[in-house]
């Protein structure tokens, strides 16, 4: 019909050359971009029909194969009137105070606040900690709007950084800042926060720091309002350099301490309580907003937490706490029950199905176990109702990446893995066939943690103890044979690089003779890694960017480059191959399509398309490949597959 509809033109038809054709006639030029973005959906989908889903660490199926609903919601005004109507965002929220006052005046708001106030993890650390990260942009879409009205009394909304940034490109093909941008739209009221690795901003390296300030800056022109800051080996000079490169973004600083064995546990020598406090004069020092305690492992037990935080709390009267945890032992709803009780300002929850386990304590329970202290959070019980029910479709369609874990697990007050490092080793392990090993491998990483001495384990430094754990554990190697042999032994790299002091410097130094065994002949550095990496030269990376992919290459684009060269190359291929796959509905995405089945797609606002596959041809003749068969909105379209199999 494209064709008949061209060639059928007056203006082609009356011969005029086909530039001016395409300038004086966009209708149809439109017309032809948008079927190429249906072609490469149509090749997508036709891939999945043929070969099934590529994205790594996808076992199965989608757990879901009927649409993800969105449930009504209570009216605020009138709860026994007609439902919520959301078409349009909640206006009122503590954002507001953020963009009419600046951070000060928000932080002085959040102290003064007499309850206390939760973020919500869902759409970045429960999902990175339950579900390897996958969670598409489209699921957070879809129950956005109504997210700012059940929500609008949060503190704010975790939704990006940590893996996020890498995963969304790796294994989605999503933009992270279109992410960000989309979110910020349908949330102008709840203060969105990202987690950020101090120097190694959103990576797992040190980098320049001006590509540290670039980051900070961009995150806030495309809609960030706080930044966790932190640093994997909680070195003050790397997070110096976060606080200031966010704080010069405009943003919202909270700087945090990585929380390590346990402060009520008068055994536990290394991360005492004279060692924290010590360590916030430090952060605070710096200029912070509020302060983090980030308990990435969920070893913070309640006692440890009322301590902790007492103790800051008399020192430190008008600082906002804010504490964070997981739950691997199952301990973490007492613990933030306790902080609250103990004076922290703001604590992490999840809604409920997307909670527990390694993810963070759940909403429904914490904030109503708060209400009845008389530090209620402001969240209506109704709402978190309505949004697990969302949720808990979402939970079951990501099922093809749940982890197996169905228990909590206490061994963590030992091994200390963080959450999201649990899951992922867990599944790591399972796929290089050390799945049986499981236990072999918590024990490793606890030999491999007193190996690098005793470091505060969370991304990167638990990436390092990660692989080295995995290592020893597949070469089986004790901690004894690595402190004898470790000048012969071919360690990992993340292992070497650490050592050579990539990430900073750990609490107390290095371990002698271990490191100058293992570094051998390599550069050591005895500083701040990053401030002897040559600053990049961001126009120069665009005008290369744009000769190699094209002129659609965004200052963004860049950002993400230099934090992912490799990766962002790829995402980049992949997406001039297929085009934007953000659109697909998640279980189309990730499922194959059956023969006969109806898609609904919309492309852009106002353009949905009905796709209905209806057949996979044969194997060609000396070829492999197939021609997969679409209807599109009516029509007829083979789309060539090929076939890996
Ligand atoms: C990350 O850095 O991704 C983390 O979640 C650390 O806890
Ligand atoms: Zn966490």
């Amino acid at each position: 019909p494209f064709l008949l509809r061209l060639l059928t033109h007056d203006v082609f038809i009356g011969g005029k050359t086909w530039t001016t054709f395409i300038d004086d006639t966009p209708e149809l030029f439109k017309l032809v971009q948008s079927q190429n973005r249906a072609q490469k959906l149509l090749s997508y989908l036709g891939d999945l029909a043929v070969n099934g889903s590529s994205i790594a660490g996808q076992q199965g199926e989608p757990g879901l194969k009927d649409d993800v609903v969105v449930p009504p919601f209570q009216n605020r005004e009138d709860p026994n009137g007609p439902p919520l109507d959301a078409t349009l965002p909640c206006e009122q929220g503590w954002r507001n105070i953020i963009v009419e006052h600046g951070p000060e005046a928000f932080a002085k708001a959040v102290r003064e606040y007499p309850g206390v106030l939760i973020m919500d993890t869902t759409w970045r650390d429960a999902h990175q900690s339950l579900l390897a990260t996958r969670l598409r942009t489209i699921d957070m879409v879809n129950i956005a709007k109504e997210t700012s009205y059940a929500l609008a009394n949060a503190f704010s909304l975790e939704c990006w950084g940590g893996a996020t940034f890498d995963v969304a490109m790796r294994f989605l093909y999503e933009d992270p800042w279109e992410r960000l941008r989309t979110l910020r739209k349908l949330v102008p009221n709840i203060p969105l926060q990202a987690l950020v690795r101090g120097a190694n901003g959103v990576g797992y390296t040190s980098y320049p720091d001006n590509a540290i300030y670039d980051f900070s800056k961009k995150a806030v022109e495309n809609g960030l309002d706080i930044f966790r800051v932190f640093d994997s080996l909680n070195y003050i000079d790397n997070l110096k350099l976060g606080i200031d490169a966010a704080k010069k973004a405009g943003g919202v600083v909270e700087a945090a301490v990585c929380y390590s064995g346990d402060v009520a546990d008068p055994k536990k020598t290394k991360y005492t309580l004279k060692y924290y406090l010590d360590f916030v004069d430090e952060l605070v020092a710096e200029g912070i907003h509020i302060l983090g305690i980030k308990d990435m492992a969920g070893l913070l037990k309640p006692e440890a937490a009322r301590q902790l935080i007492v103790e800051i709390r008399k020192k430190y009267p008008d600082l906002p706490i804010h504490v964070h945890s997981h739950d691997t032992a199952g301990i973490s709803a007492a613990t933030m029950i306790a902080a609250a009780a103990a004076g922290a300002d703001v604590v992490d929850v999840a809604i409920d199905s997307m909670s527990g386990l390694t993810s963070q304590p759940p909403m429904g329970a914490v904030c109503a176990a708060l209400e009845q202290t008389g530090l209620g959070t402001g969240i209506r019980y109704a709402d978190i109702q309505a949004l697990n029910l969302y949720w808990s479709q979402v939970r079951m369609l990501y099922g093809c990446f749940e982890a197996n874990v169905r228990a909590s697990d206490s061994s963590v007050f030992d091994h200390e893995m963080p959450g999201g490092q649990y899951t992922n080793l867990m599944f790591q392990a399972a796929q290089l066939g050390l799945g049986t090993q499981w236990t072999e491998v918590k024990k490793k990483y606890i030999e491999a943690n007193d190996l690098v001495s005793g470091v505060v384990m969370v991304t990167p430094t638990s990436k390092v103890v990660g692989d080295f754990a995995q290592w020893m554990v597949s070469n089986k190697i004790s901690k004894e044979e690595v402190l004898e042999r470790a000048d012969q032994l071919d360690f990992p790299s993340s292992v070497v690089e650490f050592f050579q002091g990539y990430l900073g410097q750990p609490v107390g130094g290095f371990p002698e003779p271990l490191r100058s065994k293992i570094i051998r002949n390599k550069p050591r550095i005895d500083g701040r890694p990053g401030a002897n990496l040559p600053p990049i030269d961001f126009k120069k990376t665009k005008a290369e960017l744009r000769s190699k992919f094209g002129k659609h290459i965004t200052d963004a684009d860049v950002t993400s480059y230099i934090m992912y060269p490799k990766v962002f190359e790829d995402y980049q291929g992949f997406v001039t191959k297929y085009g934007d796959l953000s659109v697909i509905p998640t279980r189309y995405f990730l499922g194959r399509p059956e023969t006969g089945e109806e898609m609904h797609i919309s492309i852009e606002k106002g353009k949905t398309l009905i796709i209905r596959l209806m057949a996979v041809g044969p194997v060609i003749e000396g070829r492999a490949q197939r021609d997969v068969w679409f209807e599109v909105n009516g029509e007829v379209r083979a789309v060539p597959v090929e076939d890996k199999n």
